[in-house]
This record gives C-alpha cells, sequence and structure tokens, in this order.
C-alpha cells in the first residue's frame, strides 16, 4: 500500500513538473516568475493609491517584481497633454515611477517588469516615456455566434452565449497582455456588425467585459450597424437625416454611458461590401458619422469611421476611397475620426501608402493596419509585421513639410483624440494568435502604437527576450529572420508591386488565374495583374487610371515613371514589358523569376536557422514552429511555381536556367480548391 501512495506521489510529482515546464505559448510575452514570500520580504512597493488601474500596477509589481524598492507617485504637476506617460528614475537603491494619471502608473510598472525579463542593468535609471497615439486600439472581427471573420486562431474569446453571468479567466488574461503593451482601446466585434450587439442584453455582455479591462486602462468601443434603428428599433428606416433615427441614436447612447460610463464609442463600416450606410438615403459619409457623433457627444464619445469603400464601377478600386472621401474634408465633426487602411487596397503583402493620408487637413485620421493575416499565410506562415507598420508609418506623404509622415499626420493634426488601430489576431487558442511568431505581431502593434519611432529589430529582439529567452545566441539569428520575414513572403507571393492574385474568398495561397464568370471584376486576380502577352502590372499612370495624381509631387511624378518608379511599386502603378530592363540589368521577367525563387530560398533559410536553435527554448513550441515552417516552405513553392507557370503562359520565356525548376504542373495547382471557411 505504502509502495502505491509512493508511487501515486512520484508520478503527480513528475506530471506536475512537466506542466509547470510546459511553454504552450499561453504566457505569451508575460512569462514573468512570481516572487516567493522570502523575495517579498525584502522589497516593498509603495502605492498610495487606491483606483483601479494603480492597484492593478502595484499588484503587478507585488507579484513579479524582485530588484528592490518600488515607489508610485502621481505627479499634480504632470503635463495635461501628456496623459498615461511616465518617468522611471533610480533614487538610491529605490525606483520611483511618477505620472500624470494612474495609467501612466500602469505602464510605468510593465515598463520595469520588461526591463527585468529582459535581464537589463537597473542602476541609474532615468526614462521618460509617452505615447505616440492617445488611442491605441485593437479591433475584433469577432462575430456573435463565436466566429471571426479573418481570424485564424480559432474561435473568439467572447463567450457571447455564456456572459454575463460566466466569466472565462482569459478575459482578464487578454486585458493585462493588451495593458502591458500600452493597449487603451478595444472594439469588441466585427465591423460588419450584428445589429444585435446594441440589444439590452448584449449590451449588459458588453458591460460585464468592459468592467473587467478597467482596471487595465482598457475602454470598450462596439463596431454598430448602420440600419440598427429599422433592424432593432423597428423604425421605418435609419436615414440620418430623420430626427426620430437620430433620437434612437441618442436613447441609445445615453442607454450604452448608462451602463458604461467610460464607454469609447462607434466604429462605422457603412456603404462598403454590402453593409448599410448613409448613401442608402441618398446622404454622404459625413451625414451619417455626424448624425452618430451627436448622439456621443454629450459622453465625449467617439466616432471611427472606416474609409475603406469601393465599389464596382469603371473606375480603379484604388482611387476610390480618395474619390468619395477628399470632397468632404472640412464636413466632419471633430468627435469623428477617419480610420484609414494603410494602403489603399486591403492589407496586401505590401502595398504604397493610402493617398487619402494627409489630403484632408481638416479632417481627423487615424490607420487601421492589419495584424491577423488575412493575406500573410493566416497562422501558418512565420511573418513579423513590424517592417510593414512602419514603412507606411514612416512614408512621407509631402503634404506639410515636417510632419508630413503617415505617423506624423495621424498623430498631429485638427485631432480631438490622436488614434491607430489594428485588426486583431487574437482566438481562443492556447496560444492566443495560432502560431508562436504571430504574437509578435500583436506585440509589435501595441508597442508602435505607443511610440511609432521603434526600430523594427529593437523590437523583434524586445519580443524574443521576453518570449524565449534573452540568450544573445538565439536573439540574434532570430530578430534578423523577423525582420527578413515580410520581405520572404512579398518575394513568394507578391514581388515589384504585384497584388490581390490570391484564390477567391479565403484568401490563402494563389490564384492568378483566378476568374469567375459574372463576378466582380474588383474581386478577380487579373483584374490588379494585367498580365497579357505584352507585359503584366496595373497601369495607374497618366495613361491609365491616373491613380498617381492622387499622390503630391514629388511623388506623383516619382511612381509615375517607370525609370523613377521604386521597384517595389513598379507593377502597382505600371504595365511593364516582359523585357523591360529593370536596374540590375536583367528583364522584368527574369526578376520575377529571382524573387520568388529568392522567397523560397529564405524560408529554407529560415528551416535552417530554426532547427540550429533546438534545445536553446523548450521543446513544444520549438516543435510548432518547426512544423508551421515546413508548411511555409511548402506554401512558397506553391506561390512560386503557380505564379511563375501561369504569367510564363504570357511572357512565353524561360525559366533562368540557374533557377530551381518548379515541382508542379500548372493543371495540378489550378485543381486545388481549399475547404477554408470565410465568416462574414
Ligand atoms: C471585415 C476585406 C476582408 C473582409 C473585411 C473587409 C473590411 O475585404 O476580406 O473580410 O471585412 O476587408 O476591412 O471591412
Amino acid at each position: 500500500m505504502g509502495n502505491i501512495v509512493w508511487y501515486i506521489v512520484c508520478l503527480l510529482g513528475i506530471l506536475c513538473h512537466q506542466l509547470c515546464q510546459a511553454e504552450d505559448g499561453s504566457q505569451l510575452w508575460l512569462r514573468y516568475a512570481r516572487v516567493t514570500a522570502s523575495e517579498a520580504a525584502f522589497r516593498k512597493i509603495h502605492c498610495p493609491y487606491r483606483d483601479a488601474v494603480a492597484s492593478t500596477a502595484a499588484a503587478e509589481l507585488q507579484d513579479y517584481w524582485r530588484r528592490g524598492d518600488v515607489d508610485l507617485q502621481l505627479d499634480k504637476k504632470w503635463p495635461k497633454w501628456q496623459p498615461d506617460g511616465y518617468r522611471i528614475r533610480s533614487l538610491g537603491s529605490k525606483t520611483v515611477i511618477s505620472a500624470g494619471n494612474s495609467t501612466g502608473l500602469l505602464y510605468g510598472a510593465f515598463h520595469l517588469l520588461r526591463l527585468q525579463q529582459q535581464g537589463a542593468a537597473m542602476q541609474g535609471l532615468d526614462i521618460s516615456e509617452k505615447p505616440s497615439y492617445a488611442l491605441r486600439m485593437l479591433n475584433h472581427w469577432d462575430n456573435l455566434d463565436g466566429t471571426v471573420e479573418r481570424g485564424y486562431a480559432g474561435h473568439s474569446l467572447w463567450k457571447w452565449e455564456e456572459l454575463p453571468g460566466v466569466i472565462s479567466p482569459r478575459y482578464r488574461e487578454y486585458a493585462r497582455a493588451n495593458a502591458s503593451i500600452g493597449i487603451n482601446a478595444v472594439v469588441l466585434n466585427n465591423v460588419n456588425a450584428s445589429p444585435l450587439i446594441l440589444r439590452a442584453d448584449y449590451l449588459e455582455k458588453v458591460k460585464t467585459l468592459a468592467d473587467i479591462f478597467r482596471p487595465y486602462g482598457i475602454r470598450v468601443f462596439l463596431s454598430i450597424n448602420f440600419s440598427a434603428p429599422a433592424l432593432l428599433g423597428n423604425l421605418p428606416d435609419s436615414d440620418p437625416l430623420r430626427p426620430v433615427v437620430a433620437g434612437w441614436w441618442k436613447d441609445k447612447a445615453d442607454e450604452i454611458y448608462r451602463l458604461i460610463p467610460d464607454f469609447g464609442g462607434f466604429l462605422v463600416k457603412a456603404n462598403s461590401e454590402g453593409q448599410p450606410g448613409p448613401q442608402d438615403y441618398g446622404r454622404t459619409h459625413a451625414d451619417g458619422a455626424n448624425m452618430l457623433a451627436a448622439a456621443l457627444r454629450p459622453h465625449r464619445g467617439l466616432v471611427l469611421w472606416r474609409a475603406f469603400v469601393y465599389n464596382p464601377t469603371a473606375e480603379d478600386r484604388a482611387k476610390q476611397a480618395y474619390q468619395e472621401f477628399v470632397p468632404l474634408d472640412g464636413q466632419f465633426d471633430d468627435n469623428v475620426i477617419l480610420q484609414i487602411k494603410n494602403g489603399p487596397i486591403d492589407f496586401q503583402p505590401r502595398e504604397p501608402f493610402n493617398p487619402l493620408f494627409g489630403a484632408m487637413p481638416k479632417t481627423s485620421q487615424m490607420v487601421e493596419f492589419q495584424i491577423t493575416q488575412e493575406y500573410l499565410g493566416f497562422s501558418n506562415h512565420l511573418v513579423y509585421l513590424a517592417p510593414l507598420f512602419k514603412e507606411t508609418l514612416d512614408a512621407q506623404t509631402y503634404s506639410r513639410s515636417e510632419a508630413g509622415t503617415v505617423a506624423g499626420i495621424t498623430q498631429r493634426g485638427p485631432h480631438l483624440v490622436s488614434a491607430i488601430a489594428g485588426v486583431a489576431n487574437i482566438g481562443e487558442d492556447r496560444n492566443w494568435c495560432g502560431h508562436h511568431f504571430a504574437q509578435a505581431n500583436w506585440y509589435a502593434f501595441g508597442r508602435l502604437a505607443w511610440n511609432t519611432g521603434l526600430s523594427s529589430n529593437s523590437l523583434a529582439r524586445e519580443w524574443l527576450s521576453m518570449t524565449f529567452s534573452p540568450d544573445p545566441a538565439l536573439v540574434n539569428p532570430l530578430s534578423e529572420l523577423m525582420v527578413e520575414s515580410r520581405e520572404a513572403v512579398v518575394n513568394y507571393m507578391m514581388p515589384l508591386g504585384l497584388h490581390h492574385i490570391f484564390a477567391f474568398e479565403h484568401h490563402y495561397g494563389p490564384e492568378p488565374w483566378g476568374d469567375i464568370p459574372g463576378g466582380r471584376p474588383d474581386w478577380m486576380p487579373w483584374y490588379y495583374h494585367n498580365a497579357d502577352l505584352l507585359g503584366i502590372g496595373f497601369d495607374r499612370t497618366a495613361t491609365g487610371s491616373n491613380a498617381v495624381a492622387q499622390y503630391r509631387s514629388p511623388l506623383r511624378e516619382q511612381f509615375g515613371q517607370i525609370g523613377s518608379c521604386p521597384e517595389q511599386y513598379l507593377l502597382w502603378f505600371h504595365h511593364v514589358p516582359w523585357k523591360h530592363r529593370m536596374k540590375n540589368g536583367r528583364s522584368l521577367w527574369d526578376n520575377l523569376c529571382y524573387a520568388y525563387q529568392q522567397g523560397v530560398d529564405q524560408v529554407r533559410g529560415f528551416q535552417r536557422q530554426w532547427d540550429s536553435l533546438e534545445g536553446k527554448m523548450d521543446t513544444q513550441r520549438f516543435q510548432e514552429v518547426q512544423s508551421k515552417l515546413k508548411i511555409q516552405a511548402r506554401d512558397a513553392v506553391w506561390w512560386r511555381d503557380a505564379c511563375l507557370l501561369y504569367f510564363q503562359t504570357f511572357s512565353k520565356m524561360p525559366i533562368p536556367a540557374a533557377l530551381e525548376r518548379p515541382v508542379h504542373e500548372l493543371d495540378e495547382l489550378k485543381k486545388i480548391r481549399l475547404d477554408l471557411k470565410h465568416h462574414n
């Protein structure tokens, strides 16, 4: 009997040890070890404030900080225009975090823990931080039935059917992770919004989430369906200029604020991809946005009005948002922000910046990035997105001399509040994002929203140190790999400015031949690549759609001339002959072939690099990333073969002899039909 007990105890011990060691990615970059009672006895966390956010800051330090005493201090003289900022100083053996508000203290606390986790030296600290944007926001495209549009990490985190009674522990973990990187606002539901989210029972559920997020400094927003007054309120229509409609929204806003006093406001996708909007009644986007803004204004709420609009007309899709919105400059109320996707089409692996940025000087503008990898291999491909985010933020629009980058325009304009949004890549998977490295995109988005000046490389290093280990033997090669990964995906999917040649609907995998008879041309790959016997690419110069004219000088001239157009955007702006000589002296066709091969080679290089790090991290995450890299390597070959074999039917040119030969038949690739659901 004694033996059996001993055996069970040992077994439990082993199991427990294994569980404690398990690294399933669920801890994200917050793999802090809790302090022991004896460690805690050697240091004091002093926080005289009792509000929920300051208490969270103190509790984080209490639980995880092991390097001496910390004082949290609110500074009454803190500049009002720098909310959320903080200063960290070493004063003797003590560390002092001072801030103008409690959220500043919270961000300061997470900064200290970040330094500790990275093994940084703690003496002589004097760090001052303030955020680039006031609103650092995640947009969830989560549906009320638990599916996530363009989500690749399982079902929605929000268990609408269980709320408000049952509270998943992950709600708090999610809020904590966001707070640790400075994210302070979340839109809970899909922009293709169900009107039901505004029904009283759903608002109770939303309130419950808002209450959980509040101690982490996070405010809740909702996507709304513009037809809600008719669909939910039984009004005859939802015409924004009808007083009864405006009244319905006012009452709804009042109802929401009674439940959630710090509610952020509404995100609106209107007259876009079949969603209802003010144009259904002959009204403008400004009419619609201002009507909602009036309902929210008494509560200091905001309207985030999306500029993602396009219709199947003869006009180039890339030009349409600009054409629709620029004439409305100056007509939006000051609590409306125009939320603009980074590029003029739709979150492609590479796009030039959206020409709307800087083209509406009297309108508040914000950038929307996509963190979820709809067009970047879902959660199968390792693609680190900080370089993509930075490319847009740093792009010079020439609309104002100094502050004319996209970052500058969105930070300093006629704003009441500056803001930035990323479409979340989070789901109920244990590792939150489907791919361990997709966590880095959530992380980098938050950190860049905090400080657009941070570099892709430093963020990769920070994230790796905390998520895997600060060992330079791991951090050095993997940070390089991460930074290269965005260029790799461009190479094996859509080099030289090619775009939107994805398989229909689900957008995973290549389908440059895609054509659905009678389908919308602007949803067909041929619309974008225009391959023919002469060449390939979309002529957006003066001889074509003239989209270049939407950019300011000198960009319109630079993009408009084939000789001066940056090669990374060449086929975005030009229809280029196959034999056109590129800067390296080779033909366009050869350059395409080399780029696709380079993408394949880069992913194979990532595999080799990854395998060389075996033993430097836990087995579970090592193996999971290793098998995802295998998929990525196979997919890269699939992309290369599909695109080159298909485009070769037009170019009629050989793949350069020095390059690897295709391993697929074009006909065989054309038969691939993936059963991937797209949840609308
Ligand atoms: C939420 C793209 C996506 C859609 C998405 C839309 C948008 O078209 O494919 O799934 O809808 O963008 O941003 O509104």
